[in-house]
């Protein structure tokens, strides 16, 4: 079941009793409703939940960012409801399940279904392609784009009401949001047309939001630790050298393992200088089909086959 889907069925409109007793910060312009469909819609109420009251919910939203836990709403609490994010909550219930939703499958097939008017069509499918890039370096997965048909993740931008029963909120606020994966929309991604959507570091950077989104498309929830890709606040990093974080990797890693080849070669070369050798590796491949130059040298060159000869093997599933 899709996690999106599975929100919907318990985000029942719940009218939540404002215990008097609280204890309220000056702060100007409260507007409790809004912070009300900020919780409900990022900190969910579950059935073992459902008794908590706003400051203990206030109070599970601070510890998730790690602000000062007064279970008031200060300024720093407000200041984190208002940034831009990701769509998807805070707390999946189904962590706490067995059986969290993944693919069974390491070879997915993508589409982009539609366009932003934001960038050039180009620069939209290379942000899309190393976006995914990031997970599959560190995972047995691969991902190959289809044109047409369907495909296990369907990529599109989209403003307000979309189809979903999700709509968009207009510009800032929530980015994007992503469906877990199974069947139909599980796995897809939807881009906030509303945004302005970039390259560089104006407004909202498409690769970093993508690669985020692609982490639920795969099964990955919200991590708490900041600097992690996961983590549910938009921040800018720089693309060109951006690396897939220690928490993120670890946690793909524990829903697909690691990638026998990598593990292989990693045995063979010795860990410390495996990232350089996939860097190189990765260099080669790229300047090889532009330049024909040969191979560097033996290591890269040892990497590269064998994942030619992995990728061989995976064909069968
Ligand atoms: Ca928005
Ligand atoms: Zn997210
Ligand atoms: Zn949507």
């Amino acid at each position: 079941m899709q996690y999106l889907l599975l929100c919907a069925a318990i985000l029942l409109p719940e009218s939540l009793a404002f215990p008097v007793h609280m204890k309220l910060e000056p702060w100007s312009n409260v507007d409790l409703e809004k912070v009300k469909v900020y919780l409900d819609k990022f900190f969910p109420l579950f059935p073992k939940t459902k008794s908590l009251t706003l400051e203990d919910r206030i109070k599970e939203m601070q510890r998730f960012f790690h602000l000062t836990v007064t279970g008031t709403l200060n300024t720093e609490t407000e200041e984190t409801m208002k940034l831009p994010r990701c769509g998807i909550p805070d707390i999946a219930e189904y962590q706490t399940f067995p059986g969290t939703p993944r693919w069974k499958k390491t070879h997915l097939t993508y589409k982009i279904v539609n366009y932003t008017p934001d960038l050039p069509r180009r620069k939209v499918d290379d942000a899309i392609r190393k976006a995914l890039m990031l997970w599959s370096d560190v995972t047995p997965l691969n991902f190959q784009r289809v044109q047409r048909g369907r495909a296990d993740i369907e990529i599109g931008f989209a403003r307000r009401e979309h189809g979903d029963g999700y709509p968009f909120d207009g510009r800032g606020n929530t980015l994007a949001h992503a469906f877990a994966p199974g069947e139909g929309i599980g796995g897809d991604v939807h881009f906030d047309e509303d945004e302005k959507w970039s390259e560089f570091n104006q407004e909202v950077n498409l690769f970093l939001v993508a690669a985020h989104e692609f982490g639920h498309s795969l099964g990955l929830a919200h991590s708490n630790v900041r600097g992690a890709l996961m983590y549910p606040i938009y921040s800018y990093q720089n693309p060109t050298t951006f690396r897939l974080p220690e928490d993120d990797r670890r946690g793909i890693q524990k829903l697909y393992g690691l990638d026998e080849c990598v593990m292989e070669t990693r045995r063979a070369l010795g860990s410390s200088s495996f990232q350089n050798t996939i860097e190189e590796a990765k260099n080669e491949k790229e300047s090889v089909s532009t330049s024909q130059r040969p191979y560097k040298n033996k290591t890269a060159k040892y990497y590269l086959q064998q994942q030619q000869s992995c990728m061989t093997y995976r064909g069968q599933n």
